[in-house]
């Protein structure tokens, strides 16, 4: 211990510490990186006490906390780390998927797009497992991407990356690579959606391999001309040969590759048809880093039940299905959930709208909804783009939007949770207040009229 303690002085004395700016959950994967290695380091955060402050001086008491720095005094350290949530800086900070990827010793597999990246993350994850490969997952999906270099190395990283994860990063050189989607999110981080749409198309860079949105023009963006890459694509029509797609016989929808035939379509245990289109995705994102489709992976795709709170049923009461999309965070995302739902349809929606424009989901409420319950901060600017006022009821809380549903609700009606903003001006986090949709309404299947 004496010793340990004398190789930390020691570097200390001869290295410069890295600045981290930020101790959530990627600053504090940071801290214990550099730490471990007996590397030097000065922690920042804007909160006086950030998440893991605790932790850390338990675990590294010698470690300097000083909250509040000014952004211009980062560039007195040599190396800034900074968390996603930390707007761009200073031209010298890194992430830290960057510090994994220097490290990273088997190949990255790496998912953006605004919606369905945690979704085709864990499709890639299982089917690859499935297929008896050792697969390591992490990213923006929940674990950060320094914790994976504590396991063994596996056959293949699985990374969800965010944007703003990919603009601080600059050594990713991935198997296979995808942008799944654009459509507008983070408007408060970014100047314009081109800005936005630059930060994801940089997970295509230095790809040896890319899988594009034949559909999404602004997801495929350099990639539709550029001939350089092997590169496969995917949408919902009929594919091309060597490309994924549908294939409808006889009023059956099939999954494919060209002409062969996957699967049907209505075999998959996730709804919708934004689920063809992650599958499809993933299936692309497997074949093209070099490993065959076979039987067991593709099963493995099918039968995946999806992940809490993206369009999950929490309930079926009196039959009207209750819909817990809590991840719906924004408008695209919405968009999908309305467009898959089982009509009619009473929508709750509401939060930080992050400065998005909410015109498509006025159009969308519009079309396809026969209410629409507004809770949240922007609510009102979701309500000034419905053309059909009639249908707008404003509550102060999901108890009461999920008390007036239960209320409104006929037979054969569908509730549906998709928020199409952030949850943070009324919950910690969307699982926090996704959880919450589903106690409410399991309060209320009881048969307690009182939701709260
Ligand atoms: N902070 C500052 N200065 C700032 C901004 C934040 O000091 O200017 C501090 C906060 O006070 C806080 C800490 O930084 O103490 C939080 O850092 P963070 O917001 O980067 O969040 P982490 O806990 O590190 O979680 C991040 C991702 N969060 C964001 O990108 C906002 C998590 O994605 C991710 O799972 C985790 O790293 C592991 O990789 C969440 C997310 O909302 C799910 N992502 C966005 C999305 O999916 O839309 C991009
Ligand atoms: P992300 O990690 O990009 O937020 P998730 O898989 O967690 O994506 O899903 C987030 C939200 O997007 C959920 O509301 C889900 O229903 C919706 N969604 C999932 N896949 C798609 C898709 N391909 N296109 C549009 N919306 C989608």
């Amino acid at each position: 211990m004496v010793l340990m303690m004398n190789a930390i002085k020691q570097s200390d004395r001869y290295q410069s510490p890295a600045l981290v700016v930020g101790l959530g959950k990627t600053g504090w994967s940071v801290v214990r990186y550099l730490c471990d290695q007996h590397l030097p380091v000065v922690v920042t955060d804007t909160r006086e006490i950030p998440p893991f402050l605790a932790e850390m001086r338990a675990r590294y008491p010698h470690v300097e906390f000083l909250p509040g720095m000014p952004a211009e005094e980062y560039n007195h350290y040599e190396q800034v780390i900074v968390s996603p949530g930390v707007a761009a800086v200073s031209e010298r900070a890194v992430g830290d998927v960057e510090l994994f990827l220097r490290e990273a010793k088997a190949p990255v597999i790496a998912i953006t797009g605004s919606n369905g990246k945690s979704t085709v993350t864990m499709l890639v994850s299982e089917m690859l497992s499935a297929g008896g490969h050792q697969v390591l997952t992490g990213g923006n999906i929940g674990t950060p991407a320094l914790d994976l270099l504590s396991e063994p190395t596996p056959d293949f990283y699985v990374l969800e990356l965010s944007s703003f994860q990919l603009e601080t990063t600059y050594s990713l050189r991935p198997a296979s690579s995808v942008v799944l989607n654009i459509s507008e999110d983070h408007m408060d981080r970014y100047d314009d959606l081109r800005d936005y749409v630059e930060a994801k198309q940089r997970i295509y860079h230095q790809a040896l391999a890319v899988v594009v949105n034949r559909h999404d023009e602004l997801a495929s963006g350099q990639f539709d001309s550029d001939t350089r890459t092997t590169k496969i694509s995917f949408g919902l029509d009929q594919p091309q040969e060597g490309q994924f797609g549908v294939v409808e016989i006889d009023q059956i929808n099939y999954l494919a590759c060209g002409t062969k035939l996957l699967a049907p379509a209505s075999r998959m245990a996730m709804r919708g048809e934004q689920n063809w289109l992650n599958i499809l995705a993933a299936f692309a994102l497997i074949k093209i880093a070099g490993i065959e489709l076979s039987e067991e992976i593709i099963s493995a795709g099918l039968v995946y039940p999806g992940l809490p709170h993206r369009c999950e049923v929490v309930g079926e009461y009196k039959n009207v299905a209750w819909v817990n999309d809590s991840k719906g965070t924004n408008v695209g995302a919405t968009l999908a959930a309305i467009e898959g739902a089982s009509k009619p349809l009473i929508l709750i929606a509401g939060g930080q709208g992050k400065g998005a424009d909410f015109s498509a989901l006025g159009n969308a409420i519009d079309n396809h909804c026969k209410s629409v319950i507004l809770i949240g901060e922007d609510a009102n600017k979701i309500a000034a783009t419905v053309n059909q006022q009639g249908k707008v009821r404003h509550v102060s809380s999901l108890e009461q939007a999920v008390e007036l549903a239960a209320s409104v609700a006929l037979q054969d009606d569908t509730v549906l949770f998709s928020p199409a903003c952030a949850s943070f001006d009324m919950f910690n986090s969307y699982e926090h207040r996704g959880d919450r949709f589903r106690e409410l309404v399991t309060l209320m299947m009881r048969g307690d009229s009182h939701v709260r």
